[in-house]
């Protein structure tokens, strides 16, 4: 499933996680033709990296599997994630593909015979001129079909996205709704769309759609008697819309919305109109057992950690999540910053600017609905001092904006008083390291103020006055590894460090949220010589790891894990939750 629930009741829809034929390109002597036969299996969804032989392979790989087609139906493949190049063959026939393995998408087929099909899947997971998101970095790209697949059977005219904004006013609760139907028959088409919410029921004509085309109706529902959404009560509530034509219900859609308005008002970011303080991790998508296909319950133990380090704030460093884990979060009254895919990205490459659109637009219209997602982000990292750095964030975050009105932007920056791109956010946020990769950890609160009073100068052009979140900070520790010198890579400097940054970040009156830099050890790209994450210099990543997790990669505790959980602790005591 590519949800934690049910998203039709009426539309046939069948899981095609799995055992999978599979053959990896390294098991071939003549490579590039789609094959005939397959040497191995392999279950998806999963990382290829998970099997022992491929665990450092990076290459290209082929799947299949059969489907069967039912008279009259179209069938819509729907892929959660594919890392992160995939083309499909259905009987041989290329029909589509994607790039980028954080977000979701799909392959519709039209006029199949009824009976079984092949259905082929080339997956890519290379580095080169044509992957401006996947590089070597300090995370690992990995390959495979990594998030579940689905079969849907749709009909010619059939509802596809539900897009939902939460407004609160004098007369309580009202929902702004955005409904896309698609039609991919060959005759124009209309119908009557009933939609429900917290027992409301409304109809809405929806007028012809010619062939091939899609439309989206726009209503409001007003007059909710509803709880709201925050992370002390996570109430959510299903939207229900049915599409029929000539009294006939011919498709559904299920999706869930959580009552909660985001605002930045001044130097704050209100929710429902509170002060909201946002205090976590930022947490890749990887495990030493899974790669970046995390198994459910695996999402939900890492969320556990969270509650019990008494943390309410998730960073998806740095791409779009699996909808699972929104999901989860949604359920736990996890806030969440989702950004797209990109860390420290060069912006020449011919192609970056559609592959980031892509991966923003995506993004946001999958994820649109998620309570938990109270900003959007992108280009962690990347080039905030040129003048082509500032040109292609305002383009960036304009278009973000764009896509969803609703809630704030921001960017990880990590050039201090070089950045020329506060002007664009509606949250400033900074990746610092006071204590390790330069400065003393008795530095942190004089080095934030320092920033603190920059942005609010008109040196900053165009932050004075806005939201602060200290979005990375934190120290490498090897799990194991203590000495009562508090070495670097000692798990005792890592507590020094994240001592003094969670006093000063968690409790300054101008910071409305930090996330440690990072939840649990991770892998990173053995390619590529970038100084900070070189896997074969001793400054760089041991083990050829992100060795900064307050948890290893098989989240056993470090010794930080109860120094963060007490100053979380702490910081709840004195700032409180929404
Ligand atoms: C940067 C980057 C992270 C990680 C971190 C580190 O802040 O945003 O992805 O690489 O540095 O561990 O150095």
């Amino acid at each position: 499933m590519l949800r934690t629930f049910a998203e039709h009741c009426l539309r046939p829809v069948q899981s095609l996680d799995g055992l999978w034929d599979f053959l990896p390109e390294c098991d071939r002597a003549v490579r590039g033709n789609t094959p005939k036969t397959f040497t191995r299996k392999i279950e998806c969804p999963s990382a290829w990296e998970s099997i022992p032989d491929l665990s450092g392979y990076r290459g290209a790989a082929w799947y299949h599997r059969t489907f069967q087609v039912m008279e009259g139906k179209n069938v819509r493949l729907a892929f959660g994630g594919v890392s992160h190049t995939a083309t499909v063959f259905v009987d041989g026939k290329e029909v589509g593909g994607h790039y980028d393995a954080f977000t979701p998408w799909e392959v519709l087929l039209t006029g199949l015979k009824p009976g079984k099909h092949d259905l082929t899947v080339k997956v890519d997971n290379t580095f080169g001129d044509h992957s401006t998101l996947h590089i070597p970095n300090d995370y690992y790209t990995y390959g495979g079909i990594t998030r579940p697949v689905e079969l849907h059977l749709v009909p010619d005219l059939f509802l596809d996205k539900i897009f939902a904004v939460p407004k609160s006013g004098k007369n309580g609760w009202s929902l702004q709704v955005r409904v896309r139907v698609r039609n991919v028959g060959d005759t124009a088409k209309g119908g009557v769309i009933r939609f429900s919410v917290a027992g409301q029921q409304v109809e809405w004509k929806l007028s012809e759609i010619p062939a091939g085309e899609s439309a989206e109706i726009s209503k409001s529902v007003t007059g909710l008697d509803v709880k709201p959404w925050s992370e002390t009560a996570p109430n959510l509530y299903d939207m229900v819309a049915q599409l029929s034509v000539d009294d006939k219900v011919i498709d559904d859609k299920v999706d869930r919305v959580g009552f909660r308005e985001v605002k930045v008002k001044g130097k704050q970011l209100l929710l429902n109109g509170k002060p909201l303080h946002l205090r976590g991790f930022n947490r890749h998508e990887d495990h030493p057992m899974y790669g970046c296909a995390i198994p459910a319950i695996g999402m939900a133990q890492d969320l556990d950690l969270f509650k019990d380090l008494n943390c309410n704030f998730l960073r998806t460093c740095h791409y779009p999540n699996d909808m699972r884990i929104l999901d989860m979060c949604d359920e736990r009254g996890i806030y969440v910053w989702e950004e797209s895919h990109s860390r420290q990205t060069p912006f020449d490459p011919p192609n970056f600017e559609a592959q980031i659109r892509q991966s923003t637009l995506e993004m946001v219209e999958n994820h649109f609905n998620h309570a938990c997602i109270v900003m959007w982000g992108t280009l962690n990292e990347c080039d905030t001092a040129s003048d082509r750095g500032m040109e292609v964030h305002g383009e960036v975050l304009e278009y973000l904006r764009g896509l969803d009105a609703s809630r704030p932007v921001t960017y990880a920056g990590h050039l201090r008083q070089r950045d020329r791109c506060t002007r664009y956010a509606d949250i400033v946020s900074w990746n610092l390291y006071t204590g390790w990769y330069g400065g003393k950890p008795e530095k942190t609160l004089a080095e934030l103020e320092e920033m603190i009073a920059w942005l609010d100068s008109a040196e900053s052009g165009g932050g004075k006055g806005k939201p602060v979140i200290v979005s990375e900070f934190g120290a490498g520790a090897i799990y194991g590894c203590r000495n009562q010198r508090a070495d670097p890579w000692s798990e005792e400097w890592q507590c020094v460090v994240l001592d003094e940054a969670l006093k000063a970040y968690l409790h300054h009156p101008r910071v409305v949220g930090a996330s440690i830099w990072q939840f649990c050890d991770v892998r990173v790209t053995r390619e590529g010589n970038n100084h900070t994450y070189n896997a074969y210099s001793p400054m760089g990543r041991p083990r050829c790891m992100n060795n900064k997790g307050v948890v290893d990669e098989y989240r056993r505790p470090k010794l930080s894990y109860e120094t963060v959980k007490a100053h979380m602790v702490a910081a709840e005591k004195k700032r409180g939750r929404v």
